[in-house]
This record gives C-alpha cells, sequence and structure tokens, in this order.
C-alpha cells in the first residue's frame, strides 16, 4: 500500500467490518443485568398537564421506576439549553427533559418509566394515566404566519425570530430593474431518517462517580458538556463514548437530547445500567424534522438576466423548541445567493413556532430551500427572456479573479460571508459537456416523436463547509510502528477511518494499513465540536495533519541522533527512518519511538533495536527529557479556521414523465463537483451518491403529513415515502473541479452535504421543462403532478 495515500481512491477500511456484522452499536452494550427506558409520549400536540397518574405502571412486575419532571431538581429540571444563540433569537423555547406542565407537539416525552426490559417497560407506559386539558394547536406555516392562534401565550405572532441581512439598495433595484418577477416557492416539511434511530447506554461506578455514557450522536463532548451541566457532575467525570453510529445526517447533532439526561440520571439514582433505544415511530415523532418554508422572492433583472436587485422573505417553520438557534434559517438566506452576486440583496426570516416537532438542521441545513428558491428563479427569468438558462447562470457567476468575495453579510458560524475560492464558470462548462446539455433539444424531439415527454433541468450551488471554531487530532508513533490517530468528531458512517488514516500515512510515510484512528470517544480525545456541516475533513482533518507534521519533525530529530545525522538529510519510507536515499541506515519509526522515551526495556524487537543506539535500557549519559522536550512520540495539535472554506458544484437532471400516470422516472443525473482537494475521490462519490438519493426523497416523494390536530398521519414507512433503491438513480455521472481553500493546511472543503443541497431544484425545473406546467414545491410526487395537469388542462 502506497504511503502517498492522499488523494488515492481507497477502499473504506471500516466496511468489511460493518457489512459483516461486525459493527458495534449503543444497542449492542449492555447484558442481562441492565434496565431498559420507556417514555409516556403527549398523543396531544398541545395540551396542559392537569395530573399524571403512574401507580398502575409501579404495579407492574419488573417495573423498577417512573419518574416525571416532579422528580427531576436543580439544573435536571431547568429548560434544555440552547446551543446557539442568536442576537435575533428574542424568543427562545427549548423545552425540558420531561414536559413540565404543558406539552407543545404529539411524541414530546412527559414520563419514564424503568423496568427490567423493553417489553415490561412500554406495557406499564401504557398504564401511565395523564390528564390533559387539550388546547388547540398551531400547524402549518401560514397558520403560524397569521398569529391569530398561539403556541406560547407569550409569544405574539409565533415568531421566535425576525432577521435581516442585506447589502445595497434591494428594494430600488428590483423597483428600477427593466424587468421585474415575484414568486413564492414552498418547501414541504421532511426528515433525516438514519437507518438507526437515537440510542442512549448510561452506566454509573458509584465507587469512581463516574458515568460512562454511550450515545448515538454527532457530538460526544457536547453531550458531556451538556449532560455533566445537566446531572450537576464535573466534566471529568462523565466519558461519552460513540460507537458505530448507523447514520445521523443531523438528527443526532442535537445535545442533550431529553432522552441522553434522563438515562443516566436514571443509572446513578438506581445504581444499575439504563438504556434506551429508540424505535422508529419514536424517531417520527420526537426527534427532529426540517425544511418547512415558504420563500417569497421579488427579483429585478436586465435584458442579459442579471439580476440587479433580490428581495426575499422567508418564512421557516421551527417546531415546538428551538434547541439548536437559527442556523437553518441562516443558511437558507445566505446560501441561497449560491456562485452569483445580485447587484443589491435584502433577505428577511421569521422563525415560527408550530405545535410540531421540532427542527435542527438536516443534511443540507437550510441550503437546499434557498438553493431551490434561487435556482428556479434563475429557471423563470430565463423563461421569461426566452434565453438559455445556463447563460443566464453564467451572466450572473462569480469570476474567478473575484477571490476572495465579500458580501458585507453573516454567515451561520458568526463570522463574515466570504467565499474563499472556486471556479464557478468552469464548474458550468463541465457540467454542459457532463450531461450534453447542448444536445438536449435533439434527444428531446427524438423523445417527442415516440410519445415521451422528457425534461433538463439544472442547479447550482455554493456552500459554506468546515466552520470552527477548531477541531484537534493527536497523533501517536507506537513502539510496533503502528500509528494511532484520535480526533474528537464522531462517525456516522462518513469513512472517517479511512480519510484520515489516508492523511497521517502521507504526512509521516507510513503505510496506511498501519494508521489506527478512533473518533468520538472523549477517553481519547477530550476536546472537539463535532461532526456537522461538513466540517470533519476540512477540521479535523487539518488538526490531524498539523499533528501529524509535528510527529514527522520529532520523528526526524530523534532518529537524526540516532543515526548521528542532520534531521534535513534524513527521510521517512514505507515507516522507515533512513538517510535520504540509502535504505541500509534504515530505522522504523517503532524504534524511533521506543528512543523517544527515556526508560527503555527491551521487551520487544524496537526495542532490543533502540538498546543497539544507547547503549542500554536507560540511557544516562544524556539528560532523558532534555529541557522543553518530552518523552514519548506523540503529538497533539489544534486547527482553528478563519472563516467556512466554501465547497461549489452543480447538478442536471434528465427526467421522463409518463404521459398517462405521472410516474416519474430519472434518465440521467450528473453532478460535477468541488470540494478542494479530495482526501479520497471514492469516499467523496460515496458521498455525492448518498446525497443525491437523499435529495431524490426530498424532491419527489417525502413529506411529514401533519394533519391540522397536529397528528402525524404518516409516522411510519408505511406511509412516509423512502426512495427506495428502484427510484434512485442507478448511476450518477460525477466530475470533479479541484480548486483548493487557502484558507487550511491541506486545501480541502466539505463534501458530506453536496449530494442533497440542489437535487430537488434541478429535478423540479426538469419536470417543469417536460410538462411546461410550472412547479412551485418541493417535493412533487407522481400524483401531485396528475392533479397538477388537470388543474392546468382540463378535458
Ligand atoms: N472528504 C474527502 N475530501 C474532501 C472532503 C471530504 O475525502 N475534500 C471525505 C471526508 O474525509 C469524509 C467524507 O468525505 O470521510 C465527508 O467529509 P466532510 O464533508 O468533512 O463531512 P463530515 O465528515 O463533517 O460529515 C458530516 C456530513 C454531514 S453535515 C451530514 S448531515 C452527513 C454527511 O456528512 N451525514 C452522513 N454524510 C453522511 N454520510 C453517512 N454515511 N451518514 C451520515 O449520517
Amino acid at each position: 500500500m502506497s504511503t502517498s495515500a492522499f488523494g488515492e481512491p481507497v477502499k473504506r477500511t471500516e466496511d468489511p467490518r460493518l457489512v459483516t456484522g461486525k459493527g458495534r452499536y449503543v444497542d449492542d452494550i449492555g447484558d442481562d443485568r441492565t434496565l431498559h427506558a420507556a417514555f409516556v409520549r403527549s398523543p396531544h400536540a398541545r395540551a396542559r398537564i392537569r395530573d399524571i397518574d403512574p401507580y398502575d405502571a409501579y404495579e407492574v412486575d419488573g417495573v423498577v421506576a417512573v419518574y416525571t419532571w416532579d422528580d427531576l431538581q436543580g439544573p435536571a429540571a431547568e429548560p434544555l439549553p440552547l446551543l446557539i444563540p442568536h442576537p435575533d433569537l428574542t424568543h427562545p423555547r427549548t423545552g425540558y427533559a420531561l414536559a413540565r406542565d404543558q406539552v407543545n407537539h404529539v411524541g414530546e416525552a412527559i414520563v419514564m418509566v424503568v423496568a427490567r426490559d423493553r417489553y415490561v417497560a412500554e406495557d406499564a407506559a401504557g398504564l401511565v394515566k395523564i390528564d390533559y386539558e387539550v388546547l388547540k394547536p398551531v400547524v402549518g406555516l401560514r397558520k403560524a404566519a397569521a398569529g391569530e392562534e398561539l403556541v406560547y401565550d407569550d409569544i405574539p405572532g409565533n415568531a421566535a425570530a425576525v432577521s435581516t441581512q442585506a447589502y445595497g439598495d434591494a428594494a430600488s433595484q428590483v423597483a428600477d430593474a427593466p424587468h421585474r418577477l415575484q414568486f413564492e416557492w414552498d418547501i414541504e416539511r421532511s426528515a433525516c431518517m438514519p437507518m438507526e434511530g437515537k440510542g442512549v447506554h448510561a452506566r454509573w461506578d458509584a465507587h469512581e462517580e463516574k458515568l460512562t455514557l454511550w450515545t448515538a450522536t454527532q457530538t460526544s463532548t457536547g453531550v458531556r458538556g451538556a449532560v455533566s451541566a445537566k446531572l450537576g457532575l464535573d466534566l471529568t467525570q462523565v466519558d461519552v463514548i460513540t460507537p458505530d453510529v448507523g447514520g445521523g445526517f443531523g438528527v443526532k447533532i442535537v445535545h442533550p437530547w431529553p432522552e441522553e439526561i434522563m438515562v443516566p440520571w436514571a443509572a446513578i439514582r438506581l445504581g444499575r445500567d439504563v438504556k434506551w433505544t429508540e424505535d422508529r415511530r419514536e424517531h417520527f415523532v420526537s426527534s427532529a424534522h426540517e425544511r418547512a418554508q415558504l420563500l417569497t422572492v421579488d427579483v429585478g433583472f436586465d435584458d442579459d438576466g442579471r439580476v440587479l436587485g433580490l428581495e426575499v422573505d422567508i418564512l421557516h417553520d421551527h417546531g415546538a423548541y428551538i434547541p439548536y438557534g437559527l442556523i437553518v434559517p441562516i443558511n437558507a438566506s445566505t446560501q441561497l445567493l449560491g456562485p452569483y452576486r445580485p447587484g443589491a440583496y435584502r433577505v428577511t426570516f421569521t422563525s415560527l413556532y408550530t405545535n410540531t416537532v421540532l427542527v435542527t438542521p438536516y443534511r443540507g441545513a437550510g441550503r437546499p430551500q434557498g438553493v431551490y428558491a434561487m435556482e428556479r428563479t434563475m429557471d423563470r427569468i430565463a423563461q421569461y427572456l426566452g434565453k438559455d438558462r445556463l447563460d443566464v447562470r453564467a451572466a450572473n457567476f462569480i469570476q474567478p479573479e473575484d477571490f476572495p468575495v465579500d458580501f458585507g453579510l453573516m454567515f451561520q458560524d458568526g463570522r463574515p460571508l466570504r467565499y474563499d475560492s472556486g471556479n464557478y464558470p468552469a464548474l458550468a462548462e463541465k457540467l454542459r459537456a457532463l450531461v450534453g446539455w447542448d444536445d438536449f433539444e435533439k434527444f428531446r424531439d427524438e423523445a417527442r416523436a415516440e410519445g415521451r415527454q422528457v425534461g433538463i433541468g439544472l442547479g447550482f450551488y455554493v456552500e459554506g463547509t468546515g466552520p470552527g471554531p477548531y477541531e484537534g487530532g493527536h497523533v501517536q508513533v507506537l513502539t510496533s510502528g503502528k500509528v494511532k490517530v484520535a480526533t474528537g468528531i464522531t462517525s456516522q458512517g462518513q469513512g472517517h477511518q479511512t480519510a484520515f488514516a489516508q492523511i497521517v500515512a502521507t504526512e509521516l510515510g507510513v503505510p496506511f494499513e498501519d494508521v489506527i484512528v478512533t473518533t468520538g470517544d472523549t477517553r481519547r480525545f477530550g476536546y472537539s465540536v463535532g461532526t456537522f456541516a461538513s466540517r470533519g475533513a476540512v477540521m479535523s482533518g487539518s488538526a490531524i495533519a498539523l499533528a501529524a507534521r509535528k510527529v514527522r519533525e520529532r520523528t526526524l530529530r530523534l532518529a537524526a541522533d540516532a543515526l548521528e545525522a542532520d534531521p534535513g538529510d534524513l527521510e521517512i519510507v514505507d515507516g522507515m527512518v533512513q538517510v535520504k536515499g540509502d535504505p541500509s541506515t534504515a530505522v522504523g519509526i517503532g524504534t524511533v519511538a521506543v528512543l523517544s522515551n527515556p526508560l527503555r526495556y527491551a521487551f520487544d524487537e524496537a526495542s532490543k533495536a533502540a538498546t543497539q543506539f544507547s547503549g542500554g535500557p536507560v540511557d544516562y549519559s544524556q539528560p532523558p527529557v532534555a529541557p522543553g522536550g518530552k518523552p514519548g512520540l506523540d503529538e497533539t495539535d489544534y486547527y482553528s479556521p478563519p472563516y467556512s472554506t466554501f465547497a461549489a458544484g452543480a447538478h442536471a437532471v434528465i427526467v421522463e414523465t409518463d404521459p398517462d400516470t405521472a410516474e416519474i422516472t430519472i434518465l440521467k443525473y450528473a453532478v460535477v463537483h468541488d470540494c478542494g482537494k479530495m482526501i479520497n475521490p471514492r469516499i467523496v462519490e460515496g458521498q455525492i451518491h448518498g446525497g443525491v438519493a437523499q435529495g431524490v426523497g426530498g424532491a419527489l416523494y417525502e413529506v411529514m403529513a401533519y394533519d391540522e390536530a397536529g397528528q402525524l398521519a404518516n409516522a411510519s414507512f408505511m406511509d412516509f415515502l423512502m426512495p427506495y433503491v428502484s427510484e434512485v438513480p442507478t448511476s450518477i455521472d460525477i466530475d470533479h473541479l479541484e480548486t483548493p481553500s487557502p484558507l487550511n493546511p491541506l486545501g480541502i472543503k466539505g463534501a458530506g452535504e453536496a449530494g442533497v443541497i440542489p437535487t430537488s431544484a434541478a429535478i423540479a425545473a426538469a419536470i417543469e421543462d417536460a410538462e411546461g406546467i410550472p412547479i412551485v414545491r418541493m417535493p412533487i410526487s407522481p400524483s401531485e403532478l396528475f392533479d397538477l395537469r388537470r388543474a392546468e388542462r382540463p378535458e
């Protein structure tokens, strides 16, 4: 295996284990003595809790405890933390670990039952009697915006936040422009739906006064901080371990989820392991959703389609609680701009409470909505002017020489919106060739001759990835010659073990297979922010590279002493340090690791080799640790970017719509993607494939169907339509562009969300192109298309 693995399409080393059933997930932790929790959840979307009678539940054989909010004290009884405050978030509501005196959505946890097994816990939960005063719920964006009925009596207009960002005088630019169009784009509610739901297992060691928590999270250090604070423990009393996680896609970013408080809280009180594994229905009604937005666009443009002024108003459905601040609407309102820079811009978003499941970032986090609005607006400008859709976009592209680009707006990380690098015209040209844009009309004519309807659609996007504040990495050369790497971010299937090993193998000059990576375990690495916002590669990758560079430097220095050479004359080849070009001088890095330790016993081959250099187990001729030095061959470093780096891409899709049934078939899907330097193109392409599959779900099928009473009418996979393999394009044509980021040592940008961002925009555009019927919402299912046809073309 190559030691210059960076950039190679190496197969993911974690996969053989995961696909042969050897993964270890939270639910795999524990034994027969473990107690199981089940939650009594609200059947009402909005209700006051008058009384809770848990006594029948207590009577069930095997029930150990029943807890309500009244049992909680101190910080555990306080509202859950607001994770990312924002000055415009004037009315934050975050909820409680167990509902206090009111429930605000169906599925909200009210009572926890702990029993000897899950069946007993579930049965007993069904016996808890709760007396509710049922209140009228607020469901749907338009109803929330009308403000006639309120989710919280003390929050007028249901508005958690109203926020405006602008540059230039957009209103005048729009009004004075030669042409003006107005639209309303309607994006439905959807959700992440990872294969593994949430799960928590807690163990309390009363002797050590130490809590160990296994949880399916995207931020182990975040959970540790929140849980220790909520349970009144010192940070050092809590270890959080994230074992294998079966997908997150954003929903596992919240910390703490109520169950992450309640399960350890019970474990401490009961002195027994307690666990909870979410079932699918719970996931539907008590985890998080996203997307739901109404975007109103007012655009002014010239004869070439250049956007002179753009005004956007966004209504954002935030559900009943806002634990995660305003990230989603901020992303929608800033990333809407994509690869363009309108002459003037004003966006206002209103974050509204509704009596539905809370909203937190879902892969793309607001960008699919913003991009939908912008890209569909570009399509309509082209249509209005009778111009080519790619040409109108090209007229608006930021040019390569314009970077860095400052917008005078604020990004979701609290830093200025500043694009670092990119080449959008080059993306467009690659896409034109990849999808066969110029040949499409010929294809359409041929299809028409056969009685078929086909259409083509486009979607461009720019994505701020790798936000700070920091991530760290620890790299340690073991005496065996293997290299251990630890970073705090967690993995949900992104292939971090492989990619980070590639970085270290390249930086250190060691075989890729000899690098062992650990993620998401606070015992190994205690400082971290987490895996979201496509930041793993940029943040942890950079930190690990910096740490590996330090290790390399020390390895060369130590080996130089041993080989009586100048460090500058040495190189590391396949894990051996040698005088450049002279393998006869080679000494293994494991041996150098032994040399780095003043106390050496000849336990193993590396130690025996080391004693040859130093003349004995302890080298008394030198101070064992030079001033300012340290034993061991390991280093830690951190990376903190000045601001986010901006990846970009463009999708094009060709669809066929059945003239009779309105079935929508994707004939071709093309992606051109720029995430700067790629660590592993195979992983990047896998990320794009997964993202496109999720995007197809959002574009064509997925809706959280709330009725007026706030009941989720399709809370199972029988009714919530996720695309099967039969609906997802079987092949996706991908081409890459690499514009390195100047902001980090590896020149990388994030890739994890790219596939999902413009998918809906491109597919909606293709359907519109095939049908000639305006498509203004996401998703557009075959049955909706059927209805639209009837409305547009009554017989
Ligand atoms: N990568 C690369 N070269 C680059 C950029 C990335 O080789 N220039 C690789 C990385 O090394 C990593 C993968 O691509 O293995 C994704 O990297 P990155 O873009 O940094 O994203 P994160 O590691 O931060 O992962 C989070 C991102 C997000 S925000 C969501 S949501 C998401 C996603 O990744 N959730 C996922 N991809 C997912 N994939 C799986 N299987 N499961 C999820 O829950």
